[in-house]
């Protein structure tokens, strides 16, 4: 590391006077040696890479507060319309590199840390990752912020603060094990608790109905919902813009001191632990769900802790009760739910006005749906949430009698606007009344509820148009709108890959393209130029060395930066079918072991990374997480083979994991079954970092390989409109396996990767229906135009020239996916809201 310099390297001598905004090294220094010595959170004198860390973020901090103040009294005094993102998870990662980053404060930073000998990077990397999120949709959350603070929009998110966020992955002989992670261990330097923002959340209770009609929410248990600020930089602006997180905290009045000195310690505090258990751990949840009370609870709190927050703003900006009225509020709120997770934001808000404001049903229905937007990340119907009516009448009575009436009243409007539909009404209903187990469609609440619906890829949109919600379309086609994905440029290729980055802002003569990205496809003009393609791939190659001393560290396994990186890294699910790939990798072993010598020669070496956190309770996800570690140690340490292949599982993928895979990355798998993958979105970092892409037609790939043109696209596989048809003739038992495919599975049969029992996962693959089998996610059919689609990416790779062109071709046509456009579309098309710059 950058050394631990001894105590004295604390009390150099540097003028002890912070100043926050300090430009040149010298100072900046000394600030940072200020808060090592006056920020006290550790014994004095110790100065090691860990207290470094802290005393730097605090200095960055002290500037990011100065600018977020002056956005905060702006937004304030401008009253413009505000957006407010609705998000049950955020995986925002690390926030050093990016703060110093979008504050154009590296240089100094780097300069001021070399005075105590300390490397920016390495400081940066005793950081541990915010991991309040599980995939894809938090992630997405945590790039969405970054947009609108660049963006200068009036906008920011809600969240919760979770004390344990995702697990911790390790990797043992029998595959994955989870550990707490424990990221607020020390504590963290980006968070402000606000002392005086906190609002009352009730849960359970009753309803009291008041004489004159009016009806109102009481008893039961309230908890406080406290708020914990994380200050979010726009990049090269003054806009800074805050994620609120909750936190829950029981007030002193819960706490039963009479029965606490009389000796009953725990029944004294039972409302404390209950409270603290809100906001314990992240929903482990990935397309699973199951009836939590305790997740029900944390979504409520969600909502109303922020639903309050909000009126309280609204409120606060229009002083002088008479002068506004409430069909005001959609013109000055605009609320986005990130799934259906945060729904019952939707009953919050009517249940707000009617019973907190006194708006009657119809003044509250119409600001409710005019402020609500939903975006719908998945069609999978397992990740469809359904909430017990039962569960929900203990818990949200009040909640449920308004989630009946707008039931009700659709029921009506159906009748009396559209008899077409009425066969149809059972399906569309909101209440789900089945004797066995009635519940309520949060999906169906949404889309009866909000102004706007969105997907998330064009596919997926098309989709949800065409099937999940097709009768609705019929009703309010305007309704439902594309926001195709996208993705923050300055973490995943400005801050991620200097290298590269440089070299952009070189042959474009401007490094204007990170906040405006569509100016790379000026690189398009130079694909065949062959002093930009040894710059392009000597920049690579840096970013593979740095990869594959990231893999020797966390694995043990070298691997070598001339073999092509292949690489595919996201949440373990058989509709992602790293089981494809894997099967793949065991026909290519295979083959290698059966040819000659001088065969093997010709060959193109490959070492592929598979990486993925499975849901705990996911008996497949973590049968394919072992079958890799075990196929990998069969391979990597075979000499006959292992110069033409290495197979690498990448432990704890994370978002800094991620940072260096990507840029290290050549070759890529999107390969879900088509029409499962909503959108993705390390799909499009991937290609933004010159990485081409093997996969199908889903998802946004759709468009990546629309934008960076299907020659530089490894394509394979059926399409969606092909599935069903595929999956009826596979349930007639007309599908004919390939022998490649055979081949792999007797591979694996015949204990070459040692003695774990496969075959439950093997028959997942196999007969032609049934619970777990019948290969529902297609790897059979696939298997053989993956097999080809692979043979071409060999071919392609030893052509390097064609290769590189292919690559920055790939960038090139990457400016679509920033998440700047997706931002600015939600902000024009669902939000309507508009730039509110700081001066
Ligand atoms: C992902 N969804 C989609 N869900 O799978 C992916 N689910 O295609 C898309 O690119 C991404 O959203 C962003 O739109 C998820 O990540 C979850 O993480 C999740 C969490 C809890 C419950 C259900």
């Amino acid at each position: 590391g950058g050394g631990a310099p001894s105590a004295s390297a604390v009390s150099a001598k540097l003028p002890a006077v912070a100043n926050p905004l300090a430009e040149k090294p010298d100072e900046i220094a000394s600030n940072i040696n200020y808060h090592a010595q006056y920020s006290t959170h550790f014994t004095p004198f110790k100065f090691e890479p860990e207290q470094a860390y802290f005393a730097t973020a605090e200095s960055v901090r002290d500037r990011l507060i100065r600018q977020w103040n002056e956005t905060f009294l702006h937004f304030h005094e401008a009253d413009p319309k505000q957006t407010y993102y609705l998000s049950m998870e955020y995986l925002q990662g690390r926030a050093l590199t990016n703060a110093v980053g979008n504050l154009n404060i590296q240089e100094a930073y780097a300069d001021a840390l070399r005075k105590f000998g300390l490397k920016l990077e390495e400081i940066a990397e005793q950081e541990k990752d915010a991991a309040l999120g599980n995939g894809g949709l938090g992630r997405l959350a945590s790039c969405f912020l970054d947009s609108m603070a660049t963006l200068n929009l009036p906008a920011w998110g809600y969240g919760l603060r979770y004390r344990y966020g995702l697990f911790k992955q390790i990797i043992t002989k029998e595959g994955q094990e989870e550990l707490a992670e424990d990221w607020l261990e020390k504590f963290s330097p980006w968070e402000v608790a606000r002392h005086d923002i906190s609002y009352p959340v009730r849960f359970f209770g009753h309803v009291q109905v008041n004489p004159n009609g009016s009806r109102k929410w009481v008893g039961g248990e309230v908890v406080r919902a406290l708020a914990y600020d994380v200050p979010i930089p726009g990049y090269q602006t003054k806009n800074t813009i805050s994620l609120r997180l909750w936190e829950a905290k029981a007030s002193a009045e819960d706490f039963n001191l009479f029965s606490f000195n009389d000796g009953q310690h725990e029944s004294a505090s039972v409302l404390h632990s209950r409270a603290q258990q809100i906001c314990a751990v992240l929903y482990p949840g990935d397309a699973t769900e199951d009836g939590k009370l305790l997740r029900l609870k944390q979504q409520f709190f969600l909502c109303s802790a922020s639903l309050q927050d909000i009126i309280f703003r609204f409120k606060e900006r229009r002083p002088g009760k008479e002068s506004w009225a409430w069909s005001e509020f959609p013109s000055k709120v605009a609320v986005q739910l990130n799934d259906t997770h945060p729904t019952l934001a939707i009953p919050e808000l009517m249940r707000l006005l009617m019973d907190d404001e006194g708006l009657g049903w119809d003044e509250a229905w119409d600001v409710t749906t005019r402020t609500i937007a939903y975006t719908n990340h998945t069609v999978l119907p397992e990740a469809l949430e359904k909430w017990s009516q039962p569960v929900m009448w203990k818990l949200l009575p009040r909640h449920m009698e308004i989630i009946e009436e707008i039931d009700k009243r659709f029921i009506a409007f159906i009748s009396a606007t559209r008899l077409d539909l009425e066969s149809k009404l059972p399906a569309m209903r909101i209440m789900d009344n089945n004797l066995q187990k009635p519940v309520i469609r949060m999906a169906n609440l949404c889309v009866v509820s909000s102004h706007a619906v969105n997907g998330v890829a064009q596919l997926h949109s098309d989709i949800l148009k065409s099937e999940l919600f097709a009768d609705y379309v019929s009703i309010w086609p305007e309704k439902f709108q594309n926001k195709t994905n996208g993705i923050t440029p300055r973490r995943w290729l400005r801050f991620c890959s200097p290298e590269l980055s440089k070299l952009i802002t070189k042959w474009l003569k401007t490094d204007k393209w990170v906040t405006n990205l569509d100016l790379l496809a000026g690189l398009r003009q130079f694909a065949d130029n062959e002093e930009l393609q040894a710059e392009w791939l000597s920049a690579k190659r840096a970013n593979k060395q740095r990869l594959a001393q990231y893999i020797l560290q966390v694995t043990g396994v070298s691997i070598d930066p001339d073999s092509l990186f292949d690489i595919q890294v996201k949440r373990i699910h058989e509709y992602k079918r790293q089981l494809l790939n894997i099967l793949g990798v065991i026909y290519r072993y295979k083959k290698l072991k059966e040819m000659r010598p001088e065969e093997r020669e010709k060959t193109t070496p490959r070492t592929v990374m598979i990486g993925g956190k499975a849901f705990a309770t996911y008996t497949n996800a973590k049968r394919i997480v072992r079958l890799v570690n075990d196929v990998g140690v069969v391979v990597n340490t075979d000499p006959e083979v292992n110069n033409y292949l290495k197979v690498v599982f990448v432990p704890n993928y994370n978002v800094s994991v991620a940072e260096v895979l990507i840029p290290g990355s050549e070759l890529s798998q999107h390969i879900s079954t088509a029409g499962m993958e909503a959108s993705g979105t390390s799909n499009m970092k991937f290609a933004l970092n010159g990485c081409l892409i093997i996969g199908t037609l889903d998802g946004a790939n759709v468009e990546i390989r629309e934008e960076i043109g299907q020659e530089n696209f490894f394509l394979f596989g059926a399409t969606a409109e092909d599935v069903p048809r595929l999956r009826k003739e596979r349930e007639n038992g007309l599908f004919k396996p390939d022998p490649r495919f055979e081949d792999a599975k007797k591979f694996i049969r015949s204990g070459v990767f040692g003695s774990y029992d496969y075959n439950p996962l093997l028959e997942s693959l196999e007969g032609n229906s049934g619970y777990g089998r019948g290969d529902y996610f297609l790897v059979g059919h696939d298997f053989p135009a993956y097999m080809d689609a692979q043979e071409r990416v060999d071919a392609a790779y030893r052509d390097r020239k064609r290769w590189l062109k292919m690559s920055i071709l790939s960038t090139a046509g990457s400016g679509k996916f920033s998440s700047d456009r997706t931002i600015a579309q939600y902000a024009k098309e669902i939000w309507n809201i508009e730039e509110c710059r700081v001066p």
